[in-house]
Order: structure tokens, then C-alpha cells, then sequence
């Protein structure tokens, strides 16, 4: 019976056992981790278009690689994740619909504009630090196939976030214009790369059970504070202020306390409301459009050798 089976579905989960694809799981279970990792898929897919916007633009063939690469990273990325979702018995052409019709969410970082190629560095150095930040918690996750995924993933971010680190650093040393950019830059990705972790603890829906799945293993309040407390002394390093005049070290506390963020903004964002929620649905239909003649000739290929095999 049912509930048996979840009472030793949960003493697994709590001796730490991974639970494997053809595990029995309780139907929430399965719901929260299609919902999750595929918003994570896409997030990866999406992600790609504000740095796309710059590839052609990248001040040297140096920078024009090393972010190719990035970008690359991330569609790599997207299909992991879209693997993982699919072992949880679920199509990838309805996850993609589910992206396309505006149904399902992705992370409400991808629709600021990138810009300035100050922006470029700064994705690098915060929205992938905020990104590795939570997805390395992510590769002690209850569910294996996405553990594992985001073992491989979080090395790539790490490379992400040295690459958008360099671009900052070296706009740091350069002239007036080039400090003023990267201030900018940082001015206005700050608040948003925090919004990342999602609403408070106190507002988080999905927390609690989560958590008790062990799926999430830290809440989004701790992510957020681990990352602004690491963030702060690189941002001193690089010789910019983030832009929190509530922003102080807590002696007692042993972290940094932080201003208030604007979460009218947040859900406004998340609602399909930000600057850029259109265009970037709008540019990923037409690229799911432009290659439907891909998928139906690897469909035709994969019926092809299925036939001659039966031959
Ligand atoms: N944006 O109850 P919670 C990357 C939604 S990194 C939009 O706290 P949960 C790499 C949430 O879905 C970015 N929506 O939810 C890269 C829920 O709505 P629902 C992707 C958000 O799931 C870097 C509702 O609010 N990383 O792509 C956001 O327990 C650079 C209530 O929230 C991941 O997805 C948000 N920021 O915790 C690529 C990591 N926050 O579904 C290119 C995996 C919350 O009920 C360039 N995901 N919502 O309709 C997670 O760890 C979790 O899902 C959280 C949210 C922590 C994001």
C-alpha cells in the first residue's frame, strides 16, 4: 500500500541512497523534479540569448572563443537536463511546449538585457556564481540521474564564472570609460542575480517538501547569503561598489546583511513581465520552427536503421 511504500521511499532518501529512475517515488515526487529540472533545462536554453547577442561583437578573437565555448556549455547543458527530466517519464517535445507556450518557467535572470560588454563579464561573475552556488547543493540532490548531471555542469559553470571574472578584471584596469562600464554593469545585474534564489524562505512554496526530499539541501535564503558573502570581497578586489547602501558586515551574525529586494520586480518578472520575456520566448519558437527539418530528418535516419536492423 501507499503508504508503506512512502515510508520506505522517505528512510531511503534519509539513509542519503540515491533514488534511481525505475524506483518507485511518490507521483509529487516525480511532479517536483519534472517541474524543476526541466525549468532548469530551459533556463540553460534561454540563457544562451542574452550572451548570443554578443558573440559577433566580443572585442578579440580571444574573447569571441572563450565565450562560443560558453554558450556552447550551455546548450550541452539544456540537453543533460532535458535527459534527466525525460528519465522521470516525460516527452521532450512536450517539455519543449510546455517552454514554447509560455506554461512552464525558466530562471527570471535571462530577461534583463546584456547591454554592454561589461554585461558579458558580469553574467559571468555573478549570474554564474549565483548558478554554481545553488547547483552544487544540487549535486548532493536526492534524485541521481540529476545529481550527476550537475557534477559535469558545475565544473563547465566554474570555467563560466573564471571566464566572466577575467572581462571584469581586465576592464578594471583599464580606462575611466572602461571602470564607469563595468560599474554600470554591476549597478544594474546586482539585484537580479540575488532574485535567482528565489522568493524568501517565508514566501517559498515548494521549500519544506524539498527539502524533506532532500532535493533542495540548502534553503533559498542560505544560497542567497553564502553567495553575497563570497561576492562581496571579489566585487573589493575588482575596485566596484554593489549598489546596497544597506550592505554591511554583521560581526555577530558572521555575514553580511543586505538590503531589501524589490519583489514586486521578482514576480513581475517571473509573471512574463520583464524587459525581455517576449522577445526571448519569441526568438526560441522561431528557433524550435527552424529546426523542425533536423528533427524530422533524425527521425527519418532512426527509422531507417531501425528497419535494416530488423532486415
Ligand atoms: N525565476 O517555492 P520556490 C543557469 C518560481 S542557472 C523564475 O522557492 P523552488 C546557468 C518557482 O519555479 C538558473 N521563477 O521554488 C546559466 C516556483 O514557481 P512554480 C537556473 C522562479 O523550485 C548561467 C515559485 O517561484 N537554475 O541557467 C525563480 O523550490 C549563465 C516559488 O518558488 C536552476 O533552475 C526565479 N529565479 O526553488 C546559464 C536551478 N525562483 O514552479 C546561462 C534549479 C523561484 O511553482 C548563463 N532550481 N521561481 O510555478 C532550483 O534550485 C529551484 O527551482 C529554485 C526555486 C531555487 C530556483
Amino acid at each position: 500500500n501507499i503508504a508503506k511504500l512512502e515510508e520506505r521511499f522517505q528512510a531511503k532518501v534519509d539513509a542519503e541512497q540515491k533514488i534511481e529512475p525505475k524506483d518507485w517515488m511518490p507521483e509529487a515526487y516525480r511532479k517536483t523534479l519534472i517541474r524543476q529540472i526541466s525549468q532548469h533545462a530551459h533556463s540553460e536554453v534561454v540563457g544562451m540569448l542574452p550572451e548570443g547577442n554578443w558573440i559577433l561583437r566580443a572585442p578579440s578573437l580571444r574573447r569571441k572563443v572563450a565565450l562560443l565555448a560558453k554558450v556552447q556549455d550551455e546548450a550541452g547543458h539544456g540537453l543533460y537536463l532535458y535527459s534527466a527530466a525525460e528519465t522521470l517519464g516525460i516527452d521532450r517535445e512536450e517539455l519543449y511546449e510546455q517552454l514554447l507556450s509560455g506554461k512552464a518557467k525558466y530562471s527570471s535572470i535571462f530577461n534583463y538585457p546584456t547591454q554592454t560588454w561589461a554585461d558579458i563579464g558580469t553574467v559571468g561573475w555573478l549570474v554564474d556564481g549565483a548558478a554554481i552556488m545553488n547547483q552544487v547543493m544540487l549535486t548532493r540532490t536526492s534524485y541521481g540521474p540529476y545529481a550527476r548531471a550537475m557534477v559535469r555542469i558545475c565544473k563547465e559553470e566554474s570555467f563560466h564564472q573564471r571566464q566572466g571574472y577575467e572581462i571584469l578584471l581586465a576592464l578594471s584596469q583599464g580606462t575611466e570609460e572602461q571602470r564607469q562600464m563595468l560599474q554600470d554593469a554591476v549597478n544594474r545585474w546586482w539585484w537580479p542575480s540575488l532574485m535567482m534564489f528565489g522568493p524568501s524562505d517565508a514566501a517559498s512554496t515548494h521549500s519544506a517538501q524539498s527539502m524533506a526530499w532532500k532535493i533542495k539541501r540548502k534553503s533559498n535564503d542560505q544560497l542567497r547569503q553564502e553567495f553575497v558573502d563570497a561576492t562581496v570581497r571579489q566585487a573589493e578586489y575588482l575596485g566596484v561598489t554593489l549598489p546596497d547602501p544597506d550592505l554591511k558586515w554583521n560581526e555577530e551574525r558572521g555575514h553580511y546583511d543586505f538590503g531589501e529586494i524589490n519583489w514586486d520586480e521578482f514576480w513581475a518578472v517571473v509573471k512574463g513581465r520583464g524587459r525581455c520575456n517576449k522577445n526571448r520566448l519569441k526568438t526560441r519558437r522561431k528557433a524550435h520552427e527552424n529546426g523542425a527539418w533536423v528533427r524530422e530528418a533524425a527521425m527519418a535516419h532512426a527509422e531507417k536503421r531501425a528497419a535494416r536492423q530488423k532486415e
